[in-house]
C-alpha cells in the first residue's frame, strides 16, 4: 500500500491514523494513553503494520526500538520501561530486572518476527538493510523460545499468564490453582483506576500475577534457575501458533535476502511436530495444558484458531469456528459463548480482539477456509460501529476496555478496513 493524500482517506481511515500518531512516544507507541504507558511487546508489532500504510519508515522504527530492548540471552520483553510513568503496575522496580533498557522479564507472542518480514515485502529497497540488521536479533529472540520454553512434548510454553498475552484466559486456571500467594505483599492496582473493574481480571488473578513476578525475580530472572523449578509451565497455542509462523516467514524471508538460514528449517520441523502436542483428543480441538500435570483447559479460545496462522491445514478446526460465530454474532470471541465459563465484559474471558481477529482471518483464507473473510467482515462492522477500543462484547458488539487502542486502529489499517 502507499501512501495515500489525506484528501482520499475515508473518515474512519484517518481516526485510526490519528491513534497511532497519537500514541506515538517517539520511535515507539503506547497500547493506549493511561491504562498502558510503555511499550508493549506484540501490541508494537501490530503498529508497525498500521504505521507501513502510511509511514514505513516509521513502521520499522518501530520494531527496531522493540529489540533495543533484548536481554543478551535473546529473550525480547514483553514490556519497555521507556519512560518511568506512575500510572502504571507493576513498574520496573518490581520487575527487578537489568536488560540494556528497564523492562519486564517475561516476553510475549512473537508477532514481530512474521510482521518485519511484511515490512519488508511492502518495500524490499527500503527494508532490504534494515531486515538484514534485525535478523540475527530475531534469530536469536526464536533460538531462546526453542531453548528455554518447549517442554518435553515439543510444546511451546509461557511462564506467567502475561505472557501468553491473554491475560486471565481460563487456560491458566488449573496451574493458577496451585500457587498460594499468600505473602504477595501489599501492591495497589492501577489498572482498576483507569477502566471499570468488572472489566479486568480479579484479585484473585492479580495476587498470583504480582507473586509470579516476585518468585521469578527471586531466582535472578536466570533461565537455568526458572527452568529447574518453575511454578507455572502451561503449553499455549498462542505462543506455539505465533512462533511457527515466526520461524517459516523468517526461513522464506532470509533466504530470499540470502542471509544465514541454517537452523531454521529444523526449527520450523520441530515446531509443526510440538503443534500436535496442543491437539485436545477429548475435545478434537486445540488447547492449552498444564505441563505440571498434563491437565486440558478444555477451553475452545480465539487462540485455538491460530492453527491456521502457525501454518497447519486444520480442516477439521473450522466446524469449531462455525459454531462459535453462529453463538457470538461480533465474534470471534477470546472464549466460546457455550462454555459455562464465558464471562461476555471480562477481558480474556469472553471479548472480541480485533488483533486476534486478524491472525484468525487471515490464516483461515490462507488455508482455504471460507469463514477467514467472514471473520474480516465481522471485525470491519464491529469496529466501524463501536469504535477502535481494546475489544468488544462479542454478543453485542458494544465497546470495552480502553479507548482509542492502538492495534485496533493498525488492524483496521492492515486489514479490517
Ligand atoms: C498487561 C497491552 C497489553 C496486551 C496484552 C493484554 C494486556 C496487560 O494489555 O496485558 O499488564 O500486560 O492482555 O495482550 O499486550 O495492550
Amino acid at each position: 500500500e502507499t501512501l495515500a493524500p489525506a484528501a482520499d482517506l475515508s473518515e474512519r481511515d484517518a481516526a485510526a491514523r490519528a491513534i497511532l500518531i497519537a500514541n506515538d512516544r517517539g520511535g515507539y507507541t503506547v497500547p493506549t494513553a493511561g491504562l498502558y504507558p510503555y511499550q508493549w511487546n506484540w501490541d508494537s508489532a501490530f503498529a508497525a503494520l498500521g504505521f507501513a500504510r502510511f509511514d514505513l519508515a516509521r513502521a520499522w522504527e518501530e520494531i527496531e526500538t522493540l529489540f533495543s530492548g533484548q536481554w543478551d540471552s535473546g529473550m525480547v520483553p514483553h514490556i519497555l520501561f521507556h519512560k518511568p510513568d506512575p500510572g502504571y503496575f507493576p513498574g520496573p522496580d518490581v520487575w527487578g530486572c537489568s536488560g540494556p533498557i528497564a523492562s519486564s522479564g517475561i516476553t510475549q507472542p512473537p508477532v514481530a518476527l512474521s510482521f518485519a518480514t511484511r515490512l519488508l515485502a511492502a518495500d524490499p529497497a527500503l527494508g532490504a538493510a534494515r531486515f538484514a540488521a534485525l535478523y540475527p536479533k530475531m534469530r536469536k529472540w526464536a533460538d531462546w523460545f526453542l531453548r528455554w520454553r518447549r517442554d518435553e512434548k515439543g510444546a511451546v510454553f509461557v511462564i506467567h499468564p502475561w505472557e501468553s498475552g491473554r491475560d486471565n484466559a481460563p487456560d491458566w486456571d488449573n496451574a493458577m490453582d496451585a500457587i498460594d500467594p499468600q505473602d504477595v505483599g501489599y501492591y495497589e492496582r492501577r489498572d482498576t483506576q483507569h477502566v471499570d473493574a468488572s472489566m479486568r481480571p480479579t484479585k484473585y488473578d492479580y495476587d498470583r500475577y504480582i507473586w509470579l513476578v516476585k518468585r521469578a525475580r527471586a531466582l535472578g530472572w536466570d533461565d537455568a534457575a526458572m527452568a529447574q523449578d518453575n511454578p507455572f509451565r502451561v503449553a499455549d497455542p498462542t505462543m506455539h501458533f505465533t512462533l511457527m509462523r515466526g520461524v517459516r516467514d523468517l526461513l522464506a524471508a532470509g533466504a530470499a535476502q540470502g542471509l544465514d538460514v541454517d537452523g531454521l528449517a529444523d526449527q520450523l520441523a520441530a515446531l509443526e511436530a510440538g503443534a500436535q502436542a496442543l491437539f485436545n483428543p477429548g475435545m478434537g480441538f486445540y488447547d492449552s495444558y498444564n505441563c505440571a500435570n498434563g491437565i486440558w483447559s478444555n477451553a475452545l479460545t480465539n487462540a485455538s484458531f491460530l492453527c491456521w496462522f502457525g501454518g497447519l491445514k486444520a480442516p477439521e478446526m473450522g466446524a469449531h469456528l462455525a459454531r462459535v460465530l453462529d453463538a457470538a454474532p461480533y465474534g470471534v470471541p477470546s472464549l466460546a459463548p457455550f462454555d459455562p465459563r464465558f464471562d461476555a465484559m471480562r477481558y480474556w474471558r469472553g471479548p472480541t480482539w480485533a488483533m486476534m481477529n486478524m491472525m484468525i482471518g487471515e490464516g483461515a483464507s490462507e488455508q482455504g477456509i471460507a469463514l477467514g473473510e467472514e471473520v474480516r467482515a465481522r471485525t470491519r462492522e464491529v469496529i466501524g460501529k463501536y469504535g477502535f477500543v481494546e475489544y468488544f462484547d462479542p454478543m453485542t458488539g458494544a465497546a470495552a476496555g480502553g479507548k482509542a487502542f492502538t492495534w485496533t486502529a493498525a488492524v483496521w489499517l492492515a486489514w479490517a478496513g
